[in-house]
């Protein structure tokens, strides 16, 4: 399939923590988010958000979030009025310690597809709309080489 840039976005390059910024054109069906980072050597955690809105209240209508806890696993979750609602988990952990990873966010119809290096790692089903989402906030124990928003026109 032929790369084809979101309208009117220009890929970001080594954007410095917390990267909070509008989803160029707003979140759609079809789109997908490339992330290319690299895992903190001492990373307990970190989240990639997609927000509904700007501010510290902002709803999440999905929480991404790897943790080095003792027992490896990602959480996965939403935040609506401020409280977060039931968790979804997969104990297995598909990035290591210091390593370089290709994080994908497929947004299909029914839910969110979460590829890491290549590999399919969990289906979100939707809980907010995902057309309500505008902002993507990524923090935590990482680096970020790069994100791009892909298609969705
Ligand atoms: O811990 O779990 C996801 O269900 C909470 C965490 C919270 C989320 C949430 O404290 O951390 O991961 O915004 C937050 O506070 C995030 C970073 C029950």
């Amino acid at each position: 399939m032929a790369f084809v840039p979101a309208p009117g976005y220009q890929p970001t390059y080594n954007p410095t923590l917390p990267y909070h910024r509008p989803i160029p054109g707003s979140l759609r069906v079809g789109m997908s988010i490339y992330i290319q980072g690299v895992a903190s050597e001492h990373m307990k955690r970190f989240f990639v958000n997609f927000e509904v809105g700007q501010g510290p209240e902002a709803d999440v209508a999905f929480h991404f979030n790897p943790r080095f806890d003792g027992w490896d696993k990602v959480v996965l979750n939403t935040r609506h009025n401020g409280n977060w609602g039931k968790e979804e988990k997969k104990r297995s952990m598909p990035f290591s310690k210091g390593a370089a990873f290709e994080l994908v966010f497929m947004v299909l119809a029914e839910h969110y597809k979460v590829v890491v290096n290549g590999d399919p790692f969990y289906e979100f089903g939707h809980r907010i709309p995902p057309q309500m989402v505008t902002h993507l906030h990524v923090d935590g124990d990482l680096q970020l080489q790069s994100i791009n928003f892909i298609g969705g026109q």
